[in-house]
């Protein structure tokens, strides 16, 4: 079974996540193993001291090495084939491929989720991969572990619902989700496009796989650049360009 592990100073957001929705209901199916290590536990001394000065100066902290590799060390006693991931802003930038990878990955993923100005750099060499969630300055790495491991949970065989799986299908396709209705057909003046009122499967198909193009045109073109088009898909954006630019 795959599992994921985490060493963290703040055990309690893990455990509040991974007892809610998805995460719950895949752990309860015996799909997936959640173990939450609290940093602190691997500390020395009354104080549990996990962080300390930077040599050469300087404002923060920096987390200390030998809780974490306690900690690490402790997590891997089982003999259970661990990847080790450090949270952190200087890592690669995770992305959907990413995921699929370490859903890929038969054994466990052990997160470490960092606080401070960063970790002691000696903690590196226990560490297989060093990712980053994107370009943005947070507070720590709870948030970023908790992303991936989400990302890659939901793509474990069964851990999703029926109709969550199938609405899955659609950014795997590697563009943006088409516009999405529900009742009343008609609110404010805002109607329901009629397309989607025909009862024609085939008419719907083709109106939701349009609008998903017109919009990924319209908001990440780079996506269609790396996508590779059906010769229908073709056809649907060079109709949605002549709507665009006129056709005289
Ligand atoms: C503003 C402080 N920074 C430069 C002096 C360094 C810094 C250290 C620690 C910035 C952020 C953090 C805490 N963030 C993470 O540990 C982190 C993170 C992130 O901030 N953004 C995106 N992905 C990640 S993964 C871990």
């Amino acid at each position: 079974m795959k599992s994921f592990a985490v060493v963290t100073i703040f055990p309690e957001l893990f455990h509040a996540y991974f007892g809610m929705s998805i995460m719950k209901r895949a752990a309860d199916k015996g799909l997936v193993r959640f173990g939450v290590f609290n940093q602190r536990d691997f500390a020395e001394g009354r104080h549990k001291v996990v962080d300390d000065y930077p040599y050469g100066g300087g404002p923060g902290m920096v987390m200390k090495p030998e809780p974490l590799f306690r900690a690490v060390e402790h997590v891997k006693s089982d003999g259970v084939p661990t990847r080790v991931i450090l949270m952190s802003p200087q890592g690669r930038v995770f992305t959907q491929a990413e995921a699929k990878g370490l859903a890929l990955d038969s054994g466990r993923l052990l997160f470490l989720a960092g606080r401070y100005e960063g970790v002691d750099e000696r903690v590196l060499s226990l560490v297989d991969d060093e990712l980053s969630i994107g370009d943005y300055v947070l507070t720590g790495g709870e948030l970023p572990a908790l992303v991936i491991i989400d990302a890659v949970v939901r793509l474990i065989p069964g851990a999703l619902g029926d109709e969550e799986s199938s609405a899955e299908e659609s950014f795997q396709a590697g563009t943006l989700d088409f516009p999405h209705y529900t009742r009343p057909a008609e609110w404010m003046g805002m109607k329901v496009p009629e397309a989607l009122l025909s009862g024609n499967h085939a008419e719907i198909a083709r109106w939701r796989r349009k609008q998903a193009l017109k919009r990924t045109l319209a908001r990440r073109p780079e996506l269609l650049e790396k996508e590779t088009l059906s010769a229908q898909d073709m056809k649907l954006l060079k109709e949605i360009k002549e709507e665009e630019y006129g056709h005289d």
